[in-house]
């Protein structure tokens, strides 16, 4: 059966490789990307797009009646660093965005909608150890507000007018094809480039701070797959908890150090320190590998020899 789906935010860093790996699956033009900025090569030309600010409630109206669009994936949002220097307008974005799709949905104009939640929802007050799926939520962050917000309204929108909505709690993001940006977490892939080109890198979190991570095509196999899932097997309509693995910059520069042994790293930490300390360092994500079956598939090892190889190519 197919169906048209759009992609809101689809020239960022997940979005961008979504919006492929969904258009490998269903088909180049039942796809429709989207963002308020042109997105690379690869993605402008291998289906269409639209340019689209995600808070205009009309203009996201009328790309989804346009296209008939059945599903929506709305990655669309401002991170967590950059969201500490502009608190508004992060909360409007992330927010309006949300409530337009959400009420289209309401509305019957969309099926299916994904909205990613984050490790940020959590805050100093959540066991940072194994965090359970349902634990103390006292975000520190106007991103972790947002983003916890947004879950409580997911599940309202869900159980109040039966709007099926699907959710997780993403980890740090780490791949090498689209740049990520102001996010806490991306130490991890600057660290890359860094270590290719200069074989050196000052890390702004310090050497011990473990945070939970992600290869982006686990990231990206567990959002299809959460979408894809029978109605009936999708048990949390707030966010799912969502794991991979747990490394500091320490460790990531150890296993670094395995292919390039000249690397060094040293640690500076900034204002990111604070965010990346009121975050748990690793997640209990077991609800979702029962209701739907989530496994992920890359290590620490694994993934630093992904991006090790990946980030090279991108340098040639
Ligand atoms: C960030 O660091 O802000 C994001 C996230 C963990 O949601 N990568």
């Amino acid at each position: 059966m197919t169906k048209n789906i759009l992609v809101i935010g689809a020239s960022g860093q997940i979005g961008t490789e979504l919006s492929l790996k969904l258009r490998e699956i269903h088909g180049n033009d039942l796809v429709i990307a989207s963002d308020i900025r042109e997105g690379n090569e690869e993605l402008m030309q291998s289906g269409p797009f639209e340019i689209l600010d995600a808070t205009n409630f009309s203009d996201v109206e009328s790309i989804i009646e346009k296209y008939k669009i059945e599903d929506v994936y709305l990655m669309a949002a401002m991170l967590s660093a950059t969201a500490e220097k502009h608190p508004m307008k992060a909360w409007s974005l992330n927010m309006d965005s949300l409530f337009h799709i959400l009420n289209l949905a309401k509305e019957g104009k969309i099926k299916k909608v994904f909205w990613p939640s984050s490790i940020a929802v959590f805050g100093p007050t959540t066991p940072k150890e194994n965090t359970p799926q349902t634990a103390v939520m006292e975000p520190s962050t106007v991103y972790g507000i947002s983003k916890q917000t947004g879950e409580r309204w997911c599940q309202y929108f869900h159980d109040k007018y039966g709007v099926d909505v699907r959710s997780m709690r993403y980890p740090g993001i780490i791949s090498y094809k689209t740049l990520p940006g102001g996010g806490t977490t991306d130490y991890a892939i600057e660290i890359f480039h860094e270590a290719l080109k200069n074989k050196a890198y000052t890390s702004y979190l310090s050497e011990t701070t473990g945070l939970p991570m992600m290869y982006m095509d686990d990231a990206i196999k567990a959002t299809i797959d959460l979408m894809e899932a029978p109605s009936e097997k999708v048990k949390i309509r707030s966010s799912y908890n969502l794991s991979a693995i747990s490394f500091t910059p320490k460790e990531l520069a150890e296993e670094i150090r395995k292919h390039i042994p000249e690397f060094s790293i040293n640690y500076a930490p900034d204002f990111r320190q604070k965010i990346a300390d009121s975050w748990p360092s690793d997640i209990d994500d077991s609800e979702a590998r029962k209701d739907w079956n989530w496994k992920h598939q890359y290590d620490l090892a694994a993934l630093t020899k992904k991006m090790l190889d990946g980030v090279a190519e991108t340098f040639e």
